[in-house]
């Protein structure tokens, strides 16, 4: 109860932080990019995750405008990067359901890469593949409007989901992200690495990149791989890190 009126406040008083998370191609680099992760710097709870508060953003709608300035922190950030020679780093930023179907969405892209002056290919936005077949004709139609701008798209959480491949194959999405519950046991000879390989093989048919999430091990990391994901992304590799930790970090590998 309190924590809703806290979120209420949390945006004006400037409690809100992204934190980015590098992603690799694979197998160890260079950084291709980062995707936002919100944090809530709580002045008693300290840095709370969205697990904690999303589910209430998402309640009270309050997830708008909150993903609004998401999408805005993450251009500006992209900016920043960008003016310190950082030129091909691209960042993805998280869409709830919500905010996903909200008829505001493409307005706000537009008006934050124009703001930043950010080339539209440097952001990429992320749904998950439950949202994105919850109206599969819908879902065409938002990300055919976004991609038009040139701003890429990526399925998100994928294989937790019950995509329709017919729809699949008509979303204009550049990118997979395969769920790290298939990373989590992956090993040679298991039910994992078969769906990884499934994965992998739809994603060439369709074209489009492969990103594994949650990569944790070196075993993880070269399987992986072999099985042909393009870019990778986990805690062995990097953690999300503040904006400002970024580009020591970015240094040591490239
Ligand atoms: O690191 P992590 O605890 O950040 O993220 C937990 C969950 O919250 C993930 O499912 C992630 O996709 C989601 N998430 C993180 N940042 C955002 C955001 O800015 N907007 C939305 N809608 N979801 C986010
Ligand atoms: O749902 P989405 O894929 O957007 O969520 C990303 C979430 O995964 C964030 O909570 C992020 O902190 C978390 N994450 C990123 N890398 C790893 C990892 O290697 N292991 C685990 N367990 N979680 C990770
Ligand atoms: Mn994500
Ligand atoms: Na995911």
């Amino acid at each position: 109860r309190q924590l809703i009126n806290d979120l209420w406040m949390a945006q004006d008083n400037g409690e809100l932080r992204l934190f980015y998370q590098p992603k690799f191609r694979a197998p160890d680099g260079p950084v291709v990019g980062f995707e936002a992760l919100l944090r809530w710097q709580h002045p008693q709870r300290g840095l709370l995750t969205p697990d904690v508060f999303l589910p209430l953003a998402e309640k009270t709608g309050l997830i708008i405008s909150i993903g609004n300035w998401v999408i805005n922190e993450a251009c500006r950030q992209l900016r920043v990067w960008h003016l310190q020679g950082n030129t091909r780093w691209s960042v993805a930023v998280n869409l709830s359901a919500l905010q996903f179907e909200q008829t505001g969405l493409v307005e706000t892209v537009i008006k934050a890469l124009s703001t930043h002056q950010i080339p539209a290919e440097l952001l990429t936005l992320e749904v998950t593949e439950t949202t994105a077949m919850r109206d599969p004709d819908e879902s065409i139609r938002i990300l055919t409007q976004l991609t038009e701008l040139g701003v890429k798209a990526s399925i998100d959480d994928f294989g937790t989901g019950y995509s329709s491949l017919l729809y699949l194959k008509r979303l204009p999405a550049s990118e997979l992200k395969i769920d790290r519950a298939f990373v989590k046991e992956l090993q040679e000879q298991t039910e994992d690495a078969t769906i990884v390989s499934a994965i992998v093989a739809l994603a060439q048919t369709l074209n489009l990149k492969v990103v594994a999430e949650g990569v944790e091990t070196p075993e993880q990391q070269q399987f992986l791989t072999s099985l042909g994901c393009n870019t990778l992304q986990g805690y062995l590799l990097g953690r999300p890190l503040a904006a400002d930790k970024v580009p020591e970090l970015a240094d040591f590998f490239t």
